[in-house]
């Protein structure tokens, strides 16, 4: 067998690396924290997302452990912990900083360690490098050997894999960053791009994140103004993006949500900070996004308004909408979602993934609860989270349906499903319906942006 790899994180990002390590020759060790996790590898259950890793591993399991021991066995050590924001969006370092600790304490000299896990600029330089020299450990002069080569795992993308995804890489020192190449052409069938230092390599990752973000977040904006103007914003995106070139089509939708997009811009916010600077622009974008699940429980409440009225018109046109409004006693109005049955339509925070992390569809579900709604929800990807386990379930007993995730499953919603139910409003949280299908057969259905 080659050279002993070890993986330190056996999640998403870890047990495809550890897959491809197999594939590539390596003699692959994983270790992980949680023994449950340890426990489910060993017997091959892996989630449904990779088909890499559960090819890879159906024979010869891979040899997982909790016991840090192990680390001194490895000539390679690769880091995938997570590193998430804490309750205030600030980043939280302690999975990474538990690893590195145990890497000072158990890896042997000459070892070659690369982080992929998403970090801000400096932190290999003002955090992880003082640890190590903190437990003994030297990473200028060949005993830990350092780099950064930021993950680029797509969940449920079949097509770009850590295979064939291309790559950059910095590197603490010259010689780390010669080792870190050879680790990773090796590893990878695509371009691997040398960088002239670890930071820029931290700086990548999050760059091309908060890219997404912000260009989210224009959308985002131009839908709640389009929606005022009466403009149909996906049909202009799909308009803008027949120019070939220097346009990129986003899509607006019900919020932003994963363990990237959503969370990677706080690292730079957070270190730019401290080093005096304001990221402006950075922290508009994360604003303007965090506020769509908001926006899209006001799209609800502005459908319900728009059928209320058109049944009004049907039946009394001279009705006093106004005084149809007012509570009992002529106090202030309750919220118009009051004891409204409401189905929710996905929970996972993007299509057909099973992953709730920073999901909208959580956030809106809050919402609408606190508005006094009658939620019942369902997403075949999170059954156990669902409190519906079928479609016809959920939309059994509810009058208005909010769509948060548009998973496949979920995409030919038509008229036709929802007969014998008293659903009469629709809000397409990610403009995936057929619009004009619901509003020809009586249905007030809004999007966003549309
Ligand atoms: N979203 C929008 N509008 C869009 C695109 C996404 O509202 O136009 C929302 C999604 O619904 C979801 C969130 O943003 O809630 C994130 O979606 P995503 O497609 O970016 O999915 P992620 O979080 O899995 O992002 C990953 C990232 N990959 C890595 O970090 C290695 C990201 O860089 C990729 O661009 C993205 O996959 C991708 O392209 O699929």
């Amino acid at each position: 067998m080659g050279e002993k790899l070890l993986v330190m994180g056996l999640g998403y990002v870890g047990l495809p690396v550890a897959a491809l390590a197999r594939r590539k020759g390596f003699s692959v060790l994983g270790y992980d924290r949680e023994s449950d996790k340890v426990a489910a590898i060993a017997d091959g259950r892996f989630s449904a997302g990779d088909a890499l890793v559960r090819e890879t591993f159906r024979e010869i399991p891979l040899d997982a452990t909790t016991d840090q021991e192990c680390l001194a066995r490895a000539g390679v050590i690769i880091v995938t912990v997570p590193t998430p924001l804490d309750h205030d969006a600030h980043p939280d370092l302690g999975p990474i900083r538990s690893a590195v600790e145990a890497v000072a304490r158990h890896a042997r000299p000459g070892v070659l360690l690369s982080i992929e896990s998403t970090v801000n600029p400096g932190v290999c330089e003002e955090c992880i490098v003082p640890l190590l020299q903190k437990h003994g450990r030297d990473p200028e002069h060949g005993d830990v050997f350092l780099v950064h080569c930021p993950e680029r795992v797509n969940p449920g993308d079949a097509r770009w894999t850590v295979q064939n995804i291309p790559r950059v890489l910095g590197g603490h020192t010259p010689e780390a960053t010669e080792r870190g190449m050879a680790l990773y052409t090796r590893l990878v069938d695509a371009p691997v791009r040398r960088l002239s230092s670890i930071r820029a390599a931290e700086a990548v990752k999050i760059v091309e994140n908060a890219f997404r973000d912000v260009n989210i977040a224009f959308v985002n904006e131009l839908a709640q103004s389009f929606d005022r103007l009466g403009i149909d914003v996906t049909e202009v995106i799909e308009g803008a993006a027949t120019k070939p070139f220097a346009f990129l089509p986003h899509y607006p939708g019900a919020g932003v949500g994963g363990h990237c997009i959503p969370v990677d811009p706080y690292y730079l916010i957070e270190h730019a900070q401290t080093k005096g600077f304001e990221h402006k622009f950075l922290k508009l974008a994360r604003a303007i996004n965090k506020s769509m699940p908001r926006y899209t429980v006001e799209r609800l409440k502005e459908a319900l308004r728009r059928a209320h009225d058109t049944t009004i018109q049907r039946i009394s046109p001279a009705a006093d909408i106004a005084s149809a409004r007012r509570a009992p006693g002529g106090g202030d109005m309750p919220s118009p979602l009051e004891g409204v049955p409401v189905a929710l339509l996905g929970l996972a925070y993007k299509r057909d993934v099973a992953d709730l992390r920073e999901s909208p569809a959580l956030e809106i579900e809050k919402i609408l609860c606190a508005e006094g709604a009658t939620v019942s929800t369902f997403d075949p990807f999170v059954p156990e989270r669902s409190t519906a386990q079928t479609l016809a379930d959920a939309l059994r007993s509810a009058v208005a349906v909010v769509l948060a995730t548009d998973h496949t499953a979920f995409r030919n919603l038509a008229p036709a499903h929802l007969a014998g139910t008293a659903i009469r409003v629709l809000v397409d949280g990610r403009n995936c319906l057929n619009h004009q299908a619901f509003r020809a057969a009586g249905f007030t259905i809004l999007g966003i942006g549309r």
